[in-house]
């Protein structure tokens, strides 16, 4: 269905034999290599429904030995391999592109240990990374990471990705919370970094370059990552913003909140109107949280956009009255239009389950072209008023002869979609281009002209998903030629035979 075109196949890679699937029997024993094409299938399709491999054969391994001793073959035969987590990443990185082996970490999903003096907890690499948020809490810590996908996707995956989320803008992103990793590289040689201290500047810091590496570099099989202590009580606003150049108001708002809320702030995120109203149509029980944002204060029904701001602090009366006030005084100075303090954590509950759902919202209106970029914050919205822009001339009568589908406005079965919303602290904006189906025409309009956009304004084309199968090719319109060659030659060091999620990260040569 992708529009896409897969590279061509590597032909140096071999083709997988019987075989090879016994000595995969002998490793993982019973239940551990799965060939019916059946259960097969889910491993070769993307979250999206964008992507699809025609890999034969799914490796489930329990221990990091068994993933050695699968490498060490693979390696021997030349057989190329995706690792795999929870497979919610967003650009095709985690099925195969033509026949690699899925190495799957569905099994590996232990808690390895938690000192709760340091709050470091150290899992294997296919633990859940809700499973080990709520085995933080139980603790008094939580975990440094959390997204819309964290009842699947594995902490392994995680930092695979380098995954951003909610929280990165209290926490940081992974580079600074990871304190080891374990990784089984691509001769089968397993690498012991696992280490769980704070400090540690022993020579180059290698666990950095697989955080990121989107299985390209080795497979993670166990993380040891830094767990802050939990906030006794967090609090949550949700604040509608006025037309009049949204994103500079928008902006105001978060100095506004960095200045008033400092330390407290917890996140920051944003979705347009048009989000919204996806969210609102698509997920069960969604309500507005503004509800009179529709109908009863019409100026407010102009608001275009949305702010989500969490602050954790010592108290819920203490946070909930730092959150009046400066509702009230970004109210009181025109940059916000109406806004609402949750009374309690089933309305907070909504509004994230609104804010986190419009990924899954998006899914059930069928095809959807993710851009997922960043810029500075001030900027980061100008690139979704700019498709919107050129799709609406493409198509000024509708897409796919739709009727009186708009790009921004009604939404008919057949018209486009665009959208923005994300992570306005980290001024991170995930475009997302909503169409009844995948096409190529549709898809031409789009790229490269996105990764232009983002170019011409300094911004990346990668912001927190990677490049997986959709952007290797593009990576030049972020990274210098040099960084391209260094990052080959890591590669080369790392993977000299290639056989590590091929096709994915970094351009065909
Ligand atoms: P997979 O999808 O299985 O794999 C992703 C990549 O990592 C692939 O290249 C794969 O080969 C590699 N990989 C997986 N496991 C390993 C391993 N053990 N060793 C080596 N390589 C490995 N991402 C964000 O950054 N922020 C968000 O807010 C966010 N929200 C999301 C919300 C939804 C609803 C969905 C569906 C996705 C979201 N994502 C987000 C994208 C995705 O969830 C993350 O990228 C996540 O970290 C992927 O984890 P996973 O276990 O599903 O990995
Ligand atoms: C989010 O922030 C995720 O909700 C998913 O990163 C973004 O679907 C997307 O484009
Ligand atoms: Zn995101």
């Amino acid at each position: 269905a992708a529009g896409t075109l897969a590279p061509p196949r590597n032909t140096e890679f071999a083709l997988l034999q019987d075989s090879d699937l016994a000595v995969f029997d002998s490793i993982l024993g019973s239940g551990g290599v799965i060939t019916d094409p059946h259960e097969v299938d889910p491993y070769n399709r993307d979250w999206m429904g964008k992507y699809r491999g025609r890999g034969r054969c799914v490796l489930r391994p329990r221990s990091t030995a068994q993933v050695s001793a699968l490498l060490r073959h693979c390696s021997a035969r030349r057989l190329a391999v995706v690792p795999q987590g929870g497979n919610t990443g967003l650009v095709g990185g985690s099925v195969p592109v033509h026949d690699e082996v899925v190495l799957s970490t569905g099994l590996m999903t232990t808690l390895l240990g938690f000192d709760p003096g340091s709050g470091a907890l150290t899992a294997q690499a296919g633990a859940v990374l809700a499973t080990l948020e709520a085995a933080a809490r139980e603790r008094g810590h939580a975990m440094p990471l959390d997204l819309g996908a964290s009842g699947s996707c594995a902490i392994g995956g995680n930092v695979a990705t380098n995954a951003g989320g909610i929280r990165l803008l209290r926490h940081g992103p992974l580079h600074g919370s990871v304190l080891g990793l374990e990784v089984v590289l691509a001769g089968g040689q397993v690498l012991d970094l696992l280490s769980s201290l704070r400090k540690d500047n022993t020579g180059y810091d290698l666990k950095q370059l697989f955080i990121g590496s989107e299985g390209t570099l080795g497979v993670i099989t166990a993380v040891a990552i830094q767990c802050p202590a939990a906030s006794p009580a967090t609090s949550l606003a949700y604040l509608a913003v006025p037309s009049f150049k949204a994103a500079q108001q928008a902006h105001g708002v978060l100095q506004a909140a960095r200045q008033n809320l400092g330390e407290l702030l917890s996140a920051f995120e944003f979705l347009d109107r048009e989000s919204l109203e996806v969210a609102k149509q698509f997920l069960p029980g969604a309500r507005d949280p503004l509800p009179g944002s529709d109908t009863v204060i019409p100026y407010t029904a102009q608001a275009p956009f949305f702010l989500v701001v969490e602050i954790a602090g010592s108290s819920e009366q203490h946070n909930a009255a730092m959150l009046e006030a400066f509702l009230e005084s970004t109210m009181g100075e025109g940059r916000v239009l109406d806004g609402v303090v949750a009374q309690d954590s089933r309305q907070a509950g909504e509004i994230w389950a609104l804010r986190e759902g419009i990924t899954e919202a998006l899914r059930h209106r069928g095809a959807i072209y993710k851009y997922d970029l960043s810029f500075r914050v001030e900027e980061m919205y100008g690139v979704v008023g700019a498709a919107r822009e050129r799709l609406a001339s493409a198509y000024p009568s509708g897409f796919l002869g739709g009727g009186a589908g708009s790009t921004a406005g009604s939404d008919t079965e057949h018209a486009l979609k665009v959208v923005g919303y994300g992570h306005l602290g980290d001024g991170n904006v995930h475009l997302n281009i909503s169409a009844p189906r995948y096409d190529a025409g549709l898809e031409a309009l789009i790229e490269p002209w996105v990764y232009e956009f983002t170019a011409a304004h300094s911004g990346s084309i990668s912001a927190e998903h990677g490049l997986g199968r959709m952007k290797a090719p593009c990576i030049g319109y972020s990274k210098p030629p040099e960084a391209v060659r260094l990052m080959r030659s890591i590669k080369a060091a790392f993977d000299p035979q290639g056989i590590l999620n091929p096709y994915k990260v970094l351009p065909p040569e």
